[in-house]
């Protein structure tokens, strides 16, 4: 029966109540761990964060006489791509929310666990502007820098100036910085100034340098295609208040037949190990359905933070399951993890565009990882010799 021929009508049927009841649920459902196979991470039974977690003050009118159907105001499409630190005994994430009309924002979600009950702020960020107004900013990455301040350094997007008429896509792509005492307050600064066109992937290094800012940058020539200068870069800046950056390298190419072989980029700042800095980053390959998007872990010195000491080979991570469909398919994406105090990491990340997953691991767990996982060698024959390597070490302790 179709609900215009009952005799209930819409204004009837909808329930304030049980919308708000549902929201709550779906915020305090339990979220278990699902042992994977792999011995390295532990992914969670369900996404922490999904479009239906956004408050419904912000989706609702919620007054029934200016509202009798009840119906959203404002659309949520996704929310991915956190940032994340602890703060006061919580953990946080900068979310990238994103409009059904396709702008993102950021807001502040919070748990008591790292892993559940993730609820956000009241309110999102309302990024102040500098000069240049921002047209969509999204993925921020926050550090607690040893200057006392926190940053949060995000992209921002803007119309490019220079396309031609009638050219309604073409954009630059920047990194916008804010900082903050409270992540309640946030002073914007300058968007950074480098050689390259375009940058993203923008990532500050939470210790001074010679006392110096260090970033992690990933100048590219296009919006989409990093061109020429593709790969992970590293420069460095004197003060946070005029950003601009000196003595930029690429420190980890992209390269022909990995899983970086289109694109990469670090995802959030390192954490210090005993062993060195342990990196989070995506690399990016095309294939027939498109771009596919999967995590890896390096590791860079402690004394020159450009030197990469330890590259596993192949993805630690890729999308899996109900992670591999979104509105970008076949991408996973992380801005953020957190090191706990018992040295257990909650590996914050996203999956197809769409919502946010969390896996846990631990750095005993990530140093093994990258220490003692064979590199890519680069050929199927050099890659059959580590597979024969490993056969001949099991000898007689399997069957
Ligand atoms: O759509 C996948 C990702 O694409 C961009 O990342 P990158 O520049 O590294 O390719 C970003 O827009 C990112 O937000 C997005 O998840």
């Amino acid at each position: 029966m179709k609900p215009s021929e009952t005799n209930i009508s819409t204004r009837e049927i909808f329930n304030f109540k049980l919308l708000k009841e549902k929201h709550r649920h779906l915020i305090e459902r339990e979220n278990k761990p699902v042992c994977e196979s792999n011995g390295v991470f532990d992914r969670f039974e369900f996404p922490i964060l999904t479009a239906a977690h956004t408050p419904l003050h912000w989706r609702y009118d919620l007054n029934r006489q200016t509202n009798p159907f009840g119906m959203e105001r404002f659309g949520i499409n996704a929310t991915f791509n956190p940032g994340a630190i602890k703060w006061k005994d919580k953990y946080l994430l900068a979310v990238r929310v994103e409009g059904a009309d396709r702008k993102s924002f950021i807001a502040i979600a919070e748990s008591p666990n790292g892993f559940n009950r993730f609820e956000f702020w009241d309110s999102p960020i309302l990024i102040p502007q500098n000069g240049l107004p921002d047209t969509n900013v999204y993925d921020m990455r926050l550090v607690v820098h040893e200057d006392g301040w926190i940053y949060g350094i995000f992209c921002t997007e803007r119309k490019d100036p220079k396309a031609p008429k009638g050219d309604t896509s073409s954009a630059v792509a920047n990194a916008g910085i804010v900082r903050s005492k409270d992540l309640i307050n946030w002073e914007r600064l300058p968007d950074l100034i480098s050689n390259s066109s375009q940058q993203r992937n923008v990532v500050l290094h939470p210790e001074f340098v010679n006392g110096k800012y260090a970033v992690y940058t990933r100048p590219q020539d296009e919006f989409i295609e990093v061109g020429s200068g593709g790969g992970i870069g590293i420069g460095y800046i004197d003060h946070m208040e005029n950003p601009v950056v000196q003595d930029e390298i690429i420190m980890h190419q992209k390269m022909y037949h990995t899983i970086y072989e289109l694109k990469n980029g670090l995802g959030p700042a390192p954490i210090k190990t005993r062993e060195g800095w342990l990196h989070l980053a995506h690399g990016v390959r095309n294939t027939a359905a498109g771009l596919r998007y999967t995590l890896y872990l390096f590791m860079t010195d402690l004394q020159d933070i450009s030197k990469i000491t330890h590259l596993p080979g192949g993805y630690f991570m890729a999308p899996n399951d109900e992670e591999t469909v979104g509105d970008v398919s076949n991408v996973l994406f992380s801005c953020g993890w957190i090191r706990d105090e018992d040295e257990t990491v909650f590996i914050y990340y996203a999956s197809s565009d769409t919502r946010c997953h969390v896996a846990v691991s631990s750095t005993e767990r990530l140093i093994d990882y990258v220490k003692n996982t064979p590199e890519d060698r680069y050929s199927s024959a050099e890659s059959v010799k580590t597979v024969l390597e490993l056969i001949f070490k099991n000898k007689g302790l399997y069957s």
